[in-house]
C-alpha cells in the first residue's frame, strides 16, 4: 500500500496496466480515456450537476446507462489499482487513468490534480441522456458541449480523442476503428477526416456510419456521423484543418481542453484543494 496522496505510485500502476494482450488492440488505454470522458461529460454548467466528482458510474443509474456500455471493462481493470491504493477515490482514479493513458500512448502531458471525492449528493445526480449521440450532427454536439461550457474550437480538439480505440457493435452498435494505429495518440484522425472519401454504410443492425476501404493497407476505417459533421459545419471544419496540419497545436489545445473537461464541477481554493466535494458534510457512500 502506498502513502495517502502518493499519486506518482498510482500513475505507475496505471501505466503498467495498459498493456492487455487479450483485449481489443492490446491496450486498455483507449477505454480508460473513454471512462474518464464519460465520468466528466455529464456536467451541466447551469445547474452545476454531473461531472467527475462522486464517481456516479459505480451505481446502476449512471453505470447502467446504455451510453456507458463497455466502460465496466475499464472499471474492472482499474480495480487492482484501487486495491493497491485504497486511499484514492474512484473519481480521482478514473480521471487520472485517462490522463496517464493519453501520455503513455504518445499524447501530451495533461495537468491533473486530485481531490475529487466519492461522496454522492443525490440532488446532483445527472439524468441519463447528457452524453452525445453519435447518430446526430453538428447542432447536437454543439448543444451538448456548450452545456458543459465548451466552444467550437474546444469541441473539435476534444473530438481528436477518436484517434484512439474503436467502436464495438455490442457496446454502441457502431463498428471499427478511426485510424490504423488506434493505440497511438496523434492527429491522424483529423488528417483522415479530410483526406479520405467517406461513404455512408448501413450496418446489419440498421446503424448508419461512414466507411473507407484503403486498398493499400487493405483495412477498413470508420467515422461516426458526428465525426463527419466536423467537416460539413464550416466553423468546426476550420479547426479540423488547423489540427490536421499542426500536430503540436493539436497536442497543446487537447491538453488544455482535456484538463478543463476533467475539472468540470470541481471547485478549488488557491492551494488546489477541492472545496465543494461535500465529504465534510456527509462521509462517503463507497
Ligand atoms: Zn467518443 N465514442 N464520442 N469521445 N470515444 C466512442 C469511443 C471512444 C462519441 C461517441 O458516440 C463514441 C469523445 C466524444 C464523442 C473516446 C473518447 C472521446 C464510441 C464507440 C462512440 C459511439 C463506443 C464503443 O462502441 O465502444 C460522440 C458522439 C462524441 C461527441 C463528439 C470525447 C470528447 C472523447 C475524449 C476526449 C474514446 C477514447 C473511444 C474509444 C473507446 C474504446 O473502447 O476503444
Amino acid at each position: 500500500m502506498s502513502k495517502q496522496g502518493d499519486f506518482e505510485a498510482v500513475r505507475k500502476d496505471i501505466a503498467a496496466l495498459l498493456k492487455q494482450p487479450g483485449y481489443d488492440d492490446g491496450s486498455a488505454g483507449p477505454v480508460f480515456v473513454r471512462l474518464a470522458w464519460h465520468s466528466a461529460g455529464t456536467y451541466d454548467a447551469e445547474t452545476d450537476t454531473g461531472g467527475s466528482n462522486g464517481a456516479g458510474m459505480r451505481y446502476e443509474a449512471e453505470g447502467g446507462d446504455p451510453a456507458n456500455a463497455g466502460l465496466q471493462h475499464a472499471r474492472a481493470f482499474l480495480e487492482s489499482v484501487k486495491e493497491k491504493h485504497p486511499w484514492i477515490t474512484y473519481a480521482d482514479l478514473w480521471t487520472l487513468a485517462g490522463v496517464v493513458a493519453i501520455k503513455e500512448m504518445g499524447g501530451p502531458t495533461i495537468p491533473w490534480k486530485g481531490g475529487r471525492t466519492d461522496y454522492v449528493d443525490d440532488s446532483k445526480l445527472p439524468p441519463r441522456g447528457r452524453l452525445p449521440d453519435a447518430a446526430q450532427g453538428a447542432d447536437h454536439i454543439r448543444w451538448i458541449f456548450s452545456r458543459m461550457g465548451f466552444n467550437d474550437q474546444e469541441i473539435v480538439a476534444l473530438s481528436g480523442a477518436h484517434n484512439l480505440g474503436r467502436c464495438h457493435s455490442d457496446r454502441s452498435g457502431f463498428e471499427g476503428a478511426w485510424v490504423n494505429s488506434p493505440t497511438r495518440f496523434s492527429n491522424q484522425y483529423f488528417r483522415l477526416l479530410l483526406s479520405l472519401q467517406w461513404r455512408k454504410k448501413i450496418l446489419k443492425n440498421g446503424i448508419v456510419q461512414f466507411m473507407n476501404y484503403d486498398e493499400d493497407t487493405e483495412t477498413e476505417l470508420m467515422m461516426l456521423p458526428t465525426d463527419i459533421s466536423l467537416t460539413t459545419d464550416p466553423s468546426f471544419k476550420k479547426y479540423v484543418e488547423l489540427y490536421a496540419k499542426d500536430k503540436d497545436r493539436f497536442f497543446e489545445d487537447f491538453s488544455k481542453v482535456f484538463d478543463k473537461l476533467m475539472e468540470l464541477g470541481i471547485v478549488r481554493d488557491a492551494s488546489g484543494a477541492v472545496t465543494n466535494a461535500d465529504n465534510v458534510k456527509g462521509g462517503y457512500h463507497s
